[in-house]
């Protein structure tokens, strides 16, 4: 299709960027930021992944996409390393099913963090409940052998698709970020103030680090810190900018 072909092009004529979202701690202490893709097209102007991530995934296209992706947001992590505020952030990425699911993700991953140097202890990968369906022996042999390099792992959207506890508990997983929909209206729907407490709950007992994204009142905040939440994302604290922008919302933060 005309898209597609955009896409390709747009690769070789480097239009596509990352953004990045700060990450906060309990203290309100950014720890480090979550990449997303976006995709500065000459007519179109700035095109979010929503409407061009299917087709990649329909295409194949999220392969090398993905992998500008890592390579590109290794590269970030490099660049922050040399600077005080930033030293030891940890950037995270989301990783598409279609790319997780290829025999060789492993040594594609490997390779990003080699060509760059990048220090895999700070890198994160964003799973979803969508790629725990298949192979589930699969997904932990994956997961084991990056972590043994010292990549971690979250998974994404948690509570919005279908991964059973039985599975949760058996991943290798270092973080759960509960999906912005259940931050949405949690100060006045009691169903989501419950499931909310129930995924730091659940997080906690299997001994995972719990992060709520789509933070954007104090009110929310607050509440998910008086139940134990460890660490906030969304537009509260910064949205999504260019890595040049960080630097200006960081002064702010200070
Ligand atoms: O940034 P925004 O809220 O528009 O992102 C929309 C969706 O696109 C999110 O679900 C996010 O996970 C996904 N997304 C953003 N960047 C990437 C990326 O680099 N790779 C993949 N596979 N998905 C991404
Ligand atoms: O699915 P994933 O969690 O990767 O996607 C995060 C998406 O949520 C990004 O597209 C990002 O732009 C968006 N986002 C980040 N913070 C907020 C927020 O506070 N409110 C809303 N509505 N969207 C947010
Ligand atoms: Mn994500
Ligand atoms: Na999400």
């Amino acid at each position: 299709t005309a898209l597609e072909e955009n896409l390709r092009r747009g690769l070789a004529l480097q239009e596509f960027v990352l953004h990045y979202q700060i990450q906060v701690d309990h203290q309100g202490l950014p720890t480090g930021a979550e990449a997303l893709l976006r995709w500065q097209h000459p007519v179109r102007g700035m095109v979010p992944p929503a409407q061009f991530i299917p087709l990649a995934e329909e295409t194949g296209f999220i392969l090398p996409l993905g992998q500008w992706v890592l390579e590109s947001a290794c590269r970030q992590l490099v660049a922050w390393s040399h600077q005080r505020a930033t030293g030891s952030w940890t950037l995270a990425v989301n990783v598409s099913a279609l790319q997780f699911a290829q025999p060789d993700f492993v040594a594609h991953v490997t390779s990003a963090l080699q060509a760059t140097s990048a220090n895999p202890t700070l890198l994160k990968l964003e799973l979803t409940e969508s790629m725990l369906v298949g192979d589930v022996q699969d997904v932990i042999t994956k997961m084991n052998a990056l972590k043994a390099q010292g990549v971690s792992f979250a998974l994404d959207d948690f509570g919005t698709g279908y991964s059973s506890l039985s599975y949760l508990k058996r991943l290798p997983l270092d973080q759960l970020k509960i999906d912005q929909s259940f931050v949405r209206d949690l100060l006045i729907n009691p169903n989501d103030a419950v499931i909310a407490q129930t995924i730091v709950a659940l997080g906690h007992n299997l001994g995972l680090q719990v992060i709520a994204e789509g933070v954007e009142t104090v009110g929310q905040h607050d509440y998910l810190a008086s139940i134990g939440c460890d660490a906030f994302q969304g537009y509260y604290f910064g949205r999504p900018v260019p890595a040049a922008e960080l630097a200006c919302l960081l002064k702010q933060i200070r």
